[in-house]
């Protein structure tokens, strides 16, 4: 399976975005990630729903939406969610995890559960026919430029392990939070496929985006 990079669009150049699409472009980025908060299910505000339509407008690049927001049931049809993109719904943030997966997969778009740190892997167990792959939280939601939660790379693993067992091979897995170079090395290893990219590579202040691109794919080769 190819790894992916989905840069975090909440880190990106907001005066410069056409010129960021570009390079992205260029550079073969495979998503793009939209952190939408509400200010409830993590303590912040950042993208929201004409943000998502913007870009659906302005590139080609499919969206990784990831849904940090209370009853994302009843606000899914809010967002321009077409047939290449990704959407991840939090398991904590639904008494109906399986029906929103549904209602993605419905839509023609894949569904992803996301997970917080804290938040264990048996959430999984019951949905594994319904959704395409799993976000693993690998900071605390809410903010960009956090520290890894250290445990969060062995929980790869077993998700990974949770997956092939029950003949989910194809189902991927994200990673989203401190994904730095070295990092993502380590999460890379243990078994993650998509690489949110945030302050410490893509975004890195001392690197051009190309350049971060290109160097977090040497640490994410395989
Ligand atoms: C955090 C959010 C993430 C961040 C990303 C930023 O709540 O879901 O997508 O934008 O983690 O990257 P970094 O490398 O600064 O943690
Ligand atoms: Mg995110």
């Amino acid at each position: 399976m190819k790894n992916k990079i989905s840069p975090s669009m909440m880190c990106a150049d907001a005066l410069n975005l056409g010129s960021t699409l570009k390079e992205f472009e260029e550079n073969g980025i495979e998503y793009l990630h939209i952190d939408i908060m509400d200010g409830t299910f993590v303590p912040n505000f950042t993208l929201g729903t004409d943000y998502c339509k913007i870009l659906k407008n302005a590139t080609s690049i499919p969206l990784d939406i990831h849904l940090m927001i209370e009853k994302p049931e009843e606000r899914l049809d809010w967002f321009p969610i077409g047939e290449n993109d990704m959407v991840s719904v939090h398991a904590e943030s639904t008494k109906h995890l399986q029906k929103v997966l549904r209602a993605i997969k419905d839509k023609g778009a894949k569904a992803f559960a996301a997970l917080n740190p804290a938040t264990p892997i048996c959430f999984l167990e019951e949905v594994l026919d319904d959704i395409d792959g799993v976000l693993i939280m690998t900071v605390n939601p809410g903010f960009a430029g956090q520290k890894l939660v250290p445990q969060t790379l062995d929980k790869i693993t077993r998700v990974r392990k949770l997956l092939d067992e029950n003949g989910k091979k194809a189902s991927e897995i994200e990673v989203d939070g401190n994904v730095s170079f070295e990092n993502a090395e380590k999460m890379k290893k243990a078994g993650a496929d998509i690489f949110v990219a945030g302050t410490s590579s893509v975004f890195k202040k001392d690197l051009t985006l190309t350049n971060g691109i290109i160097k977090l794919r040497s640490f994410i080769a395989d």
